[in-house]
């Protein structure tokens, strides 16, 4: 495709709740959205970089920095080249994904093919799971938890971190017998802690998700031999080589894929296969995505590999009112677009309102290119 132009647009949404982990509590979502012009098409692309470097190294303003400098004078107008023309670019994955993949979106539009039809998609839904916050007490996560159960999800995911574990996590156990119920630390704990870990094993957990450090590999094995739940790799697993080592080294029992973390679709869709044939169960992780990112997500987590359902929530989970008509649960699970690229467009109305800034770089020589 010969392209046109690339917007970048930064805006904000306000969360229905504050969101909080064991990295911060966040209240509202700054996100960079990236449209491609070219050929007539557009394209849409979600940067999942938060506000600060506190789940990964990156942030929105160095994520903008690195596209403007860095990744534009790479792009072609070719999304089969585009992650491999980025390579020279060190890391920042998450501002490569959200370039690659808007172009990916408008090339996928002019073609009349969907993203979930691209990648390979098995299903025309999937299931949906939600992510729970760290609360205040036990009984005000019980109420959170009973709510989104009977809302029909049908996984439930805790953040936990030392100090808010064991009692929350048999609390929801005790309520909830036969909830799919699983956890995320990401990152805060030590091997010092797996005595303490293995106090879950008799909840009956489906994995307990990055429990340390995401450099440490060999932690996550020599855990995974001291306790039952399966140990879930997410902050670690940056690409599919990565994802191999891992789990051949005995740290990854389950892989959870979101493509800001690997640079891209294309590298997502790699570590889905490098798990399939080793076995091992992926889900479809999310973060707090605005319907552009999450359309594309659900796409992919119709793909056969992903057998677990993934914190592809409803809109409603974060937003009282989304980019894009609302993603929404039916029977527990959400429909994959079927439409050309990802199946929706961000409403203008919704989208003028919560932009704070947009910048509109017209092509130059870098990313003209057919
Ligand atoms: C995770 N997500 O799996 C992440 C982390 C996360 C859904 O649990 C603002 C933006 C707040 C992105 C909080 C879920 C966030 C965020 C947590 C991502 O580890
Ligand atoms: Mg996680």
């Amino acid at each position: 495709m010969k392209i046109e132009g690339i917007e970048l647009r930064w805006a904000e949404l306000p969360l229905v709740a504050p969101f909080r982990t064991s990295f911060g509590t966040q209240t509202d979502r700054e996100v960079l959205i990236v449209r491609v012009l070219a050929d007539g098409a557009e394209g849409w692309g979600e940067c999942v970089a938060m506000s600060e470097p506190s789940y990964s190294a990156e942030y929105v303003a160095g994520a903008a920095h690195v596209i403007k400098e860095f990744l534009l004078p790479r792009l072609t107008g070719d999304p089969w080249r585009t992650e491999r023309a980025f390579a020279p670019v060190h890391g920042h994955p998450m501002a490569k994904s959200a370039v690659s993949s808007a172009l990916l979106d408008a090339w996928l539009r002019q073609r009349g093919t969907s993203f979930g039809e691209f990648l390979g998609a098995v299903r025309g839904e999937v299931d949906a799971g939600v992510s729970v916050g760290i609360m205040n007490s036990v009984p005000e996560l019980l109420d959170a938890v009973d709510a989104y159960v009977a809302e029909g999800y049908r996984r439930v995911k805790l953040k936990i971190e030392p100090g808010w574990d064991l009692e929350p996590v048999r609390a929801v156990r005790e309520r909830h017998p036969d909830l799919p119920l699983q956890t995320d630390a990401n990152t805060a704990y030590t091997l010092a802690d797996a005595a303490h870990l293995a106090k879950m094993d008799p909840f009956g957990l489906l994995l307990i998700e990055q429990p340390l450090p995401e450099d440490d590999i060999a932690g996550h094995a020599e855990l995974a031999r001291r306790i039952t739940t399966p140990v879930c790799l997410d902050e670690s697993i940056t690409s599919a080589r990565i994802a191999a080592d891992a789990i051949t080294r005995g740290a990854a029992a389950v892989v959870n894929i979101k493509p800001g973390r690997v640079g891209g679709f294309l590298e997502a869709r790699r570590i889905h296969d490098v798990c399939v044939a080793h076995g091992v169960p992926v889900w479809c992780g999310g973060m707090l995505e605005t319907g552009i990112g999450r359309a594309a997500n659900v796409a992919l987590a119709a793909l056969p590999g992903f057998t677990l359902p993934g914190d592809t929530s409803a809109s409603s989970r974060y937003y009282a009112a989304d980019l894009t008509d609302p993603f929404v649960l039916a029977d527990g699970r959400l429909t994959v677009p079927a439409g050309p690229g990802l199946g929706v467009v961000p409403d203008l109305t919704v989208l003028k309102a919560r932009t704070v800034r947009t910048e509109y770089i017209p092509a130059g020589a870098g990313y003209s290119r057919p």
